[in-house]
């Protein structure tokens, strides 16, 4: 996969040269490169920001440099090889929230473009023009403010590339992960037995694998439960067997809505 990112912080994603997602670019699984956003300003100032038109506080990246650098990165043409055109990502609190799923989308992309907007935002009507050439996505880390898109790419980034062909040696273990099942997952430990006091819970030394099985279906349920009432009420009842439905009962939590016995 190809992958640039525009930023006036470029040192920001230095973080990407490290860790597994440095190993997938090391390895040419990511073909990574980030750009300065200042390489495309013509005044001795090299200046991105102007004030805001109706008022109000703070400065709005001006569009010029924009949309040489999209042009730079997306030619307008398609290539006579016929490969897509890339997909434009623009962190913003006003965006489509990043999800498991919409890392699974970006995965399957050839080409992602990322736009990192600093002070009040990037002037509208460079994602409206960039939109008449390539598919454009808004999208957000969560509620609450940041400075800038730059620590979305970084997170984005990595949940992508985690997803890419050959980056995680163990395929099974993507699917046994949080939010593939729409679970949070049961706690993990490792040795020793006991640690200041504090034992492993004894099922996970029994050898049982039944019984360990079940144990962490059950943590899994009632974490859910506790912590992400709003992923429990998700779940499809159907997905739900007697057993789960005794464990969160015993945990004193009442069945999902239009729940029906079977
Ligand atoms: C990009 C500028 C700051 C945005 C005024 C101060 C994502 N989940 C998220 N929270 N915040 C962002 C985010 C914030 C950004 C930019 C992403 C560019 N800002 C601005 C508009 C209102 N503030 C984000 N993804």
């Amino acid at each position: 996969m190809r992958v640039d990112v525009v930023s006036i912080f470029p040192e920001y994603l230095a973080p990407l040269d490290l860790s597994l997602v440095g190993k997938a670019r090391a390895n040419g699984t990511l073909r990574l490169a980030v750009h300065d956003l200042r390489g495309w300003t013509h005044d001795v100032h090299r200046t991105v920001d102007d004030t805001p038109y109706g008022g109000g506080p703070g400065m709005v990246m001006r569009p010029e440099p924009w949309g040489e650098a999209l042009d730079a990165l997306a030619p307008a043409e398609l290539a006579p090889d016929g490969v897509t055109l890339p997909r434009l990502l623009v962190p913003s609190p006003a965006g489509e929230p990043f999800t498991q799923a919409m890392a699974h989308e970006l995965a399957a992309e050839s080409h992602l473009v990322f736009a990192c907007g600093r002070y009040e935002g990037i002037d509208q009507r460079v994602l409206d023009h960039a939109a008449t050439r390539m598919r454009v996505t808004e999208v957000s880390l969560g509620d609450y403010v940041l400075f800038g898109g730059e620590v979305a790419v970084l997170v984005i980034l990595e949940a992508v590339t985690r997803l890419l062909p050959g980056v995680l040696g163990n395929a099974g273990s993507l699917d046994e992960e949080s939010h593939a099942h729409g679970l949070l997952e049961a706690p993990m430990y490792t040795k020793p037995a006991t640690w200041r006091g504090h034992e492993v819970p004894e099922v996970l030394r029994s050898g049982d694998h039944g019984r360990i099985a079940r144990w962490r279906r059950d943590e899994a349920l009632v974490r859910t439960a506790t912590r992400r009432p709003d992923l429990l009420a998700a779940l499809d009842p159907a997905s739900l067997d007697k057993r789960d439905r005794s464990a969160l009962d015993r945990a004193g939590f009442p069945p999902p809505a239009g729940d029906v016995a079977k």
